[in-house]
């Protein structure tokens, strides 16, 4: 490819970005990391001790694209509210990827995560979890409720892959709902690991 062809708007610089503190991404706002890997030093190293600090806070309405998040995963991706997460990856989620922490509805287009010890996705509040061709390689759970806590969720499940791992979903709440369509799934031990089987559906 000729640099003579290349025009400089379709150059894209890959980057490593450096934090030592949380990413805060405020109420209705958009950060866009133009396909660059996060590497969180001081705020965890990405294993399974709580308390760690999380990569992004995503306040109601945020939305995260385009960003890849290094090692140490630390606790992730907390979100407080509604929220958008498109195309992002988590190369080596640490003691785990995204956390639900206030009532609310994400949505996740096109994410990958990889490597995750335990859980990806931790949900410590109501809320309406949908993913759209979502990715995961190596993980105890896709998605875990907190403890033995009654949440009412309705997990959407629309496209995936999910290979090397327990479950799809834990929970132990009788109010939580999942629907699925159109998923692959290999190795993983026990898809749905629910009270009632009734909870889940294809749609
Ligand atoms: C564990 C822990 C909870 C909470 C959760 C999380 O389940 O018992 O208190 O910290 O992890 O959000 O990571
Ligand atoms: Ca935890
Ligand atoms: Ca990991
Ligand atoms: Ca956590």
């Amino acid at each position: 490819l000729s640099s003579d062809n290349l025009a400089a708007t379709d150059v894209t610089i890959k980057a490593n970005v450096p934090i030592t503190s949380t990413i805060l991404v405020k109420a209705g706002e958009v950060y866009d990391g133009k396909g660059n890997t996060i590497i969180a030093s001081g705020m965890g190293d990405g294993s399974q001790a709580e308390n760690q600090k999380p990569i992004f806070r995503l306040e109601n309405g945020a939305t995260l694209k385009n960003v890849k998040i290094g090692a140490p995963g630390c606790d992730g991706v907390h979100v407080y509210g509604n929220a958008t997460l498109e195309n992002v990856e988590w190369l080596d989620v640490g003691e785990d990827a995204m956390t639900l922490k206030s009532k609310g509805t994400v949505t996740l287009n096109n994410c990958i995560a990889k490597l995750a010890y335990d859980k990806i996705l931790q949900i410590n509040a109501d809320g309406t979890i949908i993913l759209n061709n979502f990715r995961a390689t190596t993980f105890g759970k896709v998605l875990r409720t907190n403890g033995s806590g009654q949440y009412t969720v309705t997990v959407t499940i629309n496209g995936g892959t999910f290979s090397g791992g327990t479950n799809i979903v834990r929970t132990e709440s009788k109010n939580l709902k999942v629907r699925y369509r159109n998923i692959t799934t290999s190795n993983v031990t026990k898809l749905w690991e629910v009270p009632n089987a009734s909870q889940v559906s294809t749609y």
